[in-house]
C-alpha cells in the first residue's frame, strides 16, 4: 500500500514525533515546489511547520508572492480562497481538512446579502448611497459581491482604511459579516452608536423602519464570531482589580464593551507585536483565540512578560482546530505521490470581481 493511501485514523494512530517527521519528509521532497502558510491561530504542532505565518492579509501578500507550485494553507477556507483568487491559474491551493469553515463567514451568504441589498433599495438608493464592504472572513461570491457593487474587501488590520475609503465612496456602508467589528471600527472613527444599525438578516427590512436605514451611516450586519464573544468586560474589571497595572488588548471581533475596556484593540498582527515591543515585567490580558495567546505567553515568559487569556473557559478556534498534523501529513504525503487532495478553487466568474475587491483593499492598506 503507498503510503499516501493511508487513512487518517492510521496516521492519527501514530506517536506525534513520527507524523513530525514525515511531514518534514515530504516537505523536503517537494522542495520548493511547496509553500506552507499556517494562521496564527493554528495549533502549535501544525504552526511549526509552515514556511510563512501571519494573519490573513499577510498571509494573502504571501500566496499572492509565491512563485510555487503548490500552496498549502493551514487556515479556514475563506483564507484559501483568497490565496486561489490571487495566485495564478496553475497554481493549486490546498487546505488540509475541507471542513474548515468559520462559522462567523457561514452568518452571511450571497442570497441573504443580495436581498438586504434588494431590501435597502426598496428605500434608499443603494448604487449611488451604499458602499458594501466585508470582511475578509466570507466567502468568496460576497467578496465578488462587494467588486460588482463599488465595494470592497477589510481584514482586523487595515478595517479603518477601508472604512474611510468605503465613505468617500458613498455616505453609507454595509458591512458584513461581523457586527462587532464593524460598530467597533466605525465607533473609533467618531461615528455615532445611533448612527450604525444592525441588519438582522431573519427580519424583513433587517427588522429596521425606513426612517432608521434612512439615517443610518453603517448597517451592521448580524453576525459574530464565537471565540470573540466568549470575553465579557467583567473579566477585565475582575483581571484589573487583581493586577491593577496590566495592560488589556483586544481584537476588534470583540464586543463594543469588550474593546471599550481595553488599553488597545486590534489584529493578531497588532497584538503579537504590541506585545513584542513592551517592556519586560509587563502583565497582559488577551482577548483573542487560546492558541495564539498561549503562544505569546511561552514566547514571552523569557522576558518576563505574562500573557493571560480573557476568557475564563476554553474558547479555541474550533474550525481551526480541525487541521491536525495527520490531516496536514496525509495531504502532503498525497503530494508528493502527486495526488492532489482538497483543493480550493474559486470559478472564474465569482474570481475576477473578488480581486477587484481585494485589489481596492491593497491599493488602501
Ligand atoms: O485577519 C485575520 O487573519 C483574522 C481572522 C484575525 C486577525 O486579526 O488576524
Ligand atoms: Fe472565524 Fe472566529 Fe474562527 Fe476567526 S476565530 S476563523 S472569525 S470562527
Amino acid at each position: 500500500m503507498a503510503v499516501a493511501a493511508q487513512a487518517i485514523a492510521e496516521l492519527t494512530a501514530l506517536p506525534d514525533d513520527a507524523i513530525a517527521e514525515r511531514i518534514r519528509a515530504a516537505k523536503r521532497a517537494l522542495g520548493d515546489r511547496l509553500v506552507v502558510l499556517a494562521h496564527h491561530y493554528q495549533r502549535n504542532e501544525v504552526y511549526r511547520h509552515a514556511d510563512f505565518t501571519g494573519d490573513s492579509l499577510k498571509l494573502s501578500r504571501q500566496a499572492a508572492g509565491t512563485e510555487a507550485e503548490y500552496i498549502m494553507f493551514c487556515g479556514v477556507h475563506f483564507m484559501a480562497e483568497v490565496a486561489d483568487i490571487l495566485t495564478r491559474p496553475d497554481q493549486i491551493v490546498m487546505i488540509p481538512d475541507l471542513a474548515a469553515g468559520c462559522s462567523m463567514a457561514d452568518m452571511a451568504n450571497l442570497a441573504n446579502v443580495a436581498r438586504a441589498w434588494r431590501e435597502l433599495g426598496e428605500v434608499i438608493d443603494v448604487e449611488a448611497d451604499v458602499t458594501p464592504a466585508t470582511y475578509i472572513n466570507s466567502a468568496a461570491d460576497l467578496k465578488a459581491f462587494c467588486g460588482s457593487h463599488g465595494g470592497i474587501v477589510c481584514t482586523s488590520t487595515n478595517a479603518r482604511k477601508v472604512f474611510d475609503w468605503s465613505f468617500a465612496q458613498r455616505p453609507k456602508v454595509l458591512f458584513f459579516p461581523d457586527q462587532h467589528l464593524g460598530r467597533n471600527t466605525g465607533y473609533r472613527m467618531g461615528i455615532p452608536l445611533e448612527q450604525m444599525v444592525v441588519w438582522d438578516y431573519t427580519q424583513p427590512r433587517g427588522g429596521l423602519t425606513p426612517e432608521q436605514i434612512r439615517d443610518a451611516r453603517v448597517i451592521l450586519w448580524k453576525g459574530h464570531c464565537s471565540v470573540h464573544q466568549m470575553f465579557h468586560p467583567e473579566q477585565i474589571d475582575e483581571f484589573l482589580a487583581k493586577y491593577p497595572d496590566a495592560q488589556v488588548i483586544s481584537h476588534p471581533e470583540a464586543s463594543f464593551e469588550v474593546c471599550e475596556k481595553s488599553h488597545y484593540v486590534g489584529s493578531t498582527e497588532y497584538i503579537i507585536n504590541t506585545i513584542a515591543n513592551s517592556a519586560p515585567g509587563t502583565r497582559w490580558l488577551v482577548g483573542t483565540e487560546l492558541n495564539l495567546v498561549n503562544r505569546l505567553h511561552e514566547q514571552f515568559k523569557g522576558e518576563g512578560k505574562a500573557v493571560h487569556f480573557m476568557a475564563t473557559t476554553i474558547s479555541m478556534c474550533s474550525t481551526m482546530f480541525r487541521i491536525n498534523p495527520p490531516q496536514l501529513l496525509r495531504a502532503l504525503e498525497n503530494l508528493v505521490d502527486g495526488n492532489i487532495v482538497n483543493q480550493v478553487r474559486v470559478a472564474a466568474h465569482e474570481a475576477q470581481p473578488a480581486r477587484l475587491a481585494l485589489e481596492r483593499m491593497f491599493a488602501v492598506s
